[in-house]
Order: structure tokens, then C-alpha cells, then sequence
């Protein structure tokens, strides 16, 4: 069964790694097992035609967005305290699951997230009023070099939310916060000297390694030419003390979850089928 509790040197590094960076990511945090169970979920919910699931050009999905719910060891995924206790000791608080969703990044057709910075999407469009909130990536497949891992700019999240390039979508239009040509961009007059002064990292691991991210660290994906699918469960965790303010026809709930109720921890074999496997 996987070790539940971090040891205090790895988890102080990761912390040290966290703030100093933006980004870090912890190897094999989960085992093959476990990843199984949310990769089965993942494909039976997406089965099911939803405004959560979000295609490609291509017609193959590019992400399914999950409310509490839709899928059992999900839930329990997204509460395990190996994951919490992490969030929380980030963010300094009690957390809640902001948004949850797996971006598929599909085998050969899988498309490009370009550079971005998300806490602008949550601050302009459901009223988020402060960053103190973190989202943890769990791979669900090995992340090479090869598949379009996630590319960061370690640091820059510390100079808070950059000038971006806003396409103005119709009110209550998100699609463009999912997309491709995504609503909010870093251009190359900010990215370029950005890189160019802090450097580039990619979040590559085996499946069930986790990278937890700033909400205001620059990233983006490439797409993926390789055969090998790229499956990531992101978890958006937020501090209990940072709700959203009222905005005018805010995003649905599985965008922007309206229950701030703070997450109790589960242990590994809370998982309701992992002894049926
Ligand atoms: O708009 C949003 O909530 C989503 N969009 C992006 C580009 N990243 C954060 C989030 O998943
Ligand atoms: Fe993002």
C-alpha cells in the first residue's frame, strides 16, 4: 500500500521547492493501482455526452471537467491526505477542490495549451479574489519529452498576474477558457525576457507522480505527436478564506465550485473498488 504520509525532510523540501519555484513535482506519489481506478472513471464518464466534456478541433476530448459525484474514486482521490496535506501546508489554510478535471492530451492528436497564467481566468471570470490557490497535476500516464508535458517558467509566479492578450468573449461564453486559442495569453513581449531571465522546466514523470503548481506560475503544453496518450488529473485546490465575489452570470459550478466546505482527509484504502481490481 502506498506510504500515506510524506517523511518531514521530503515533505520541507517539496514545500522549499514550491515557494522558491512555483512548481514542483513529487515523484510517484501514487501507485499504478491507484491511477488505474481514476483512469477507469475518467473513461466512463467521458463516455457520457455533458457541457463538462471539452473537445479537440479534432473531435477528440481534450478535457472532462468533474463535480462531486460523477465519480466515486475520484472524490476520494481529490481528499487523500497525501495530496491535502501538501495543498494545505502551501496555501497555509484548510482547502477546497476549486475545480477538478482530466486534460487527455490524446495520442497524435492531443492540442497545444498555450503560455498562460491561470489565476487571471478565476479572478476575471467567477470573482476569485485573492491567489491563494494551487492546483495538483496527478499523471495518469508516464509524461516524457516526447508527449507534451507541461512547460513552466520556475519563479515567475512571483510577479503576480502579467499583462496578458484578452480576447473578449460573449458574456457567459467560456468556451475560450478552454480552448486552444484560450481568452487570456501571455505574449511574447512579456514571455520572451520572462524565460529568458528565469529559465524553462517541464514537468515530466512516471504515471502517478504529482506536479503541484502556482495559480500564477507562466505555463503551457505542447501538443502531442507522440503514440502515447498524456492523461493528467488536475485537482484545484483553494484556500478556505478565498471565495468568490459576486460576479454577473458567473461560470457553472464545475468551473467555479460554489461549496467552499473544507476537505476532511481520506486514507489510501478509503478507495471504494481498489479491493475488487
Ligand atoms: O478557465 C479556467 O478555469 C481554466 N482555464 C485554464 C486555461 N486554466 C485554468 C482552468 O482550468
Ligand atoms: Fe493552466
Amino acid at each position: 500500500m502506498q506510504e500515506n504520509n510524506m517523511n518531514p525532510q521530503d515533505c520541507a523540501a517539496n514545500l522549499l521547492s514550491f515557494s522558491r519555484d512555483g512548481v514542483v513535482v513529487v515523484p510517484e506519489m501514487f501507485n499504478a493501482q491507484e491511477v488505474a481506478l481514476v483512469a477507469r472513471d475518467f473513461q466512463a464518464a467521458s463516455a457520457v455526452p455533458s457541457p463538462k466534456l471539452v473537445l479537440e478541433d479534432s473531435g477528440e476530448i481534450r478535457s472532462l471537467f468533474l463535480e462531486k459525484g460523477d465519480a466515486p474514486s475520484i472524490d476520494v482521490f481529490v481528499r487523500q491526505k497525501r495530496l491535502l496535506e501538501l495543498a494545505e501546508a502551501m496555501l497555509g489554510s484548510r482547502v477546497y477542490a476549486y475545480q477538478v478535471k482530466v486534460n487527455s492530451k490524446k495520442a497524435l492528436s492531443g492540442d497545444l495549451w498555450p503560455w498562460h497564467q491561470d489565476y487571471v481566468f478565476w479572478r476575471e471570470k467567477d470573482g476569485l479574489p485573492t491567489p491563494q490557490i494551487l492546483t495538483a497535476g496527478v499523471l495518469l500516464d508516464d509524461a516524457t519529452e516526447f508527449c507534451g508535458p507541461m512547460y513552466f517558467v520556475p519563479g515567475s509566479h512571483r510577479d503576480g498576474v502579467l499583462q496578458s492578450l484578452h480576447r473578449e468573449a460573449p458574456a457567459g461564453d467560456y468556451t475560450k477558457d478552454l480552448a486552444k486559442d484560450l481568452s487570456y495569453q501571455l505574449t511574447s513581449d512579456v514571455l520572451v525576457p520572462l524565460a529568458k531571465r528565469l529559465g524553462m522546466v517541464s514537468a515530466t514523470g512516471k504515471a502517478g507522480s504529482v506536479v503541484f503548481f502556482d495559480c500564477n506560475i507562466a505555463h503551457c503544453s505542447p501538443n502531442n505527436l507522440s503514440p502515447f496518450d498524456r492523461r493528467i488529473l488536475f485537482i484545484t485546490y483553494c484556500s478556505v478564506d478565498n471565495v468568490p465575489a459576486f460576479v454577473p452570470r458567473r461560470r457553472p459550478n464545475f468551473l467555479s465550485n460554489r461549496d467552499p466546505s473544507p476537505l476532511a482527509p481520506l486514507d489510501p484504502d478509503a478507495f471504494p473498488t481498489q479491493r475488487r481490481i
